[in-house]
């Protein structure tokens, strides 16, 4: 399958060379040079990659090392012609940001986790990233005692707006998105859905330059509706970047193949995003199965972009269908598009259609029969 460069597919570093590490087991695979991954996903047409500060340049090396790292990663995303979609800071794997990193009890840590940050948006700023992606994956406790959420979400506040002036004075074409997750790895992670990402960044000093990075995985965690989050985040404009994978509720954090679990909801969303004209980077963020073998990695890859766009194809396919359009008019879709009220309203009209309720109960919705036509949509059979 050949891919439109308009659907802007990227995949993160660390989502194609992820070892297969998990909490019971050592890495089933060899690490990868960042340069051999990007050709392999230009190859495969990917539009685009996303990185931690980490995955490409280790803690602490040298600046001289570090300007080597990016001046050959530099020439390896000119010569494939790769985007860099989005940049993040990786705040949760040094031991130091055991208790957090924005909301550290230590004050030393939050000064040093702001610092890392501000490094590492100089790096994405260089390979000239869109989106700054902040998952606070440390953010949060197990003993909730230790820490006093009101003052952890002023400390995150301060943090984010220390970073969006930081921005500003660079003078860089960047916005930043927040990543929320309910739990894992902390017992109860601080910003835990949509929703909640969504008013933090209202109390912020410059709201219109962040918005939210919703993840397939961690809405799903939470038994939350992931087409109905990314819903709200479009509708509040606010839709900057978007995670995409595949989880089932109430697991631990699966991370799978986007499409692998839950096929409709995935129809939903991905039906939602094209028909919203969503225009951010279609980015995956997930790992191949621990038992794959470098093989494996590359059926990963190409499966979650094919399935992406084999549920867009499907997506305007179901809204051709003239049996569709008439199953939608049936359940009254396209009423919920019109004000429910034109004009000034009149409280005696209002007040009085309240009478009507025995009658208006009356009336079927048809969604029996509507989702099905999904359904057999889904399966080819239509
Ligand atoms: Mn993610």
């Amino acid at each position: 399958m050949t891919t439109a460069p308009e659907s802007r597919f990227t995949f993160g570093l660390w989502t194609v060379n992820n070892p297969g590490r998990d909490p019971f087991g050592d890495a089933t695979r060899a690490p990868v040079d960042p340069v051999d991954s990007v050709h392999r996903l230009a190859e495969l047409g990917a539009w685009g990659v996303s990185l931690h500060d980490n995955d490409l340049v280790p803690y602490g090396v040298s600046a001289s090392e570090r300007d080597r790292i990016v001046g050959r990663f530099q020439a390896a995303l000119t010569s494939t012609g790769l985007g860099v979609g989005m940049a993040t800071t990786n705040l949760f794997g040094h031991p130091a940001f055991k208790d957090g990193a924005f909301t550290a009890n230590d004050r030393r840590v939050r000064r040093a986790a702001i610092g890392k940050a501000m490094q590492s948006i100089d790096l994405g700023a260089e390979l000239g990233a869109e989106v700054y992606v902040f998952w606070g994956g440390r953010e949060g406790t197990e003993a909730g005692v230790a820490k006093d959420p009101r003052d952890a979400l002023e400390r995150y506040r301060e943090a984010i707006n220390l970073l969006c002036a930081y921005v500003r004075e660079q003078g860089y074409d960047l916005r930043f998105a927040i990543e929320p997750k309910p739990n894992e790895p902390r017992g109860d992670i601080f910003l835990p859905t949509v929703g909640h990402a969504l008013h933090f960044i209202s109390t912020l000093e410059h709201p219109e330059m962040v918005g939210v990075n919703p993840e397939v995985a961690h809405e799903t965690m939470a038994g939350l509706s992931f087409h109905h989050g990314v819903g709200q985040a479009l509708w509040a404009d606010k839709l900057f970047h978007i995670d995409l994978n595949g989880q089932r509720i109430g697991r631990y954090d699966q991370d799978f193949r986007f499409g692998a679990e839950d096929l409709k909801e995935a129809f939903l969303l991905v039906r939602l995003l094209e028909r919203a004209g969503y225009t951010g980077p279609r980015h995956f963020d997930a790992h191949p199965y621990r038992n794959e073998n470098p093989d494996g990695v590359w059926d990963f890859v190409r499966g979650c972009m094919d399935t992406y766009r084999l549920l867009a194809e499907r997506a305007v396919h179901f809204d051709g269908l003239a049996e569709v359009q008439a199953a939608l008019a049936h359940a009254s879709v396209p009423e919920l598009h019109e004000p429910t009220v034109v004009g000034a309203a009149d409280p005696e009209v209002l007040k009085a259609e309240a009478g009507q309720l025995d009658a208006l109960a009356q009336r079927g919705y048809y969604n029996e029969a509507l989702d099905q036509l999904l359904t057999e949509v889904l399966l080819g059979a239509r």
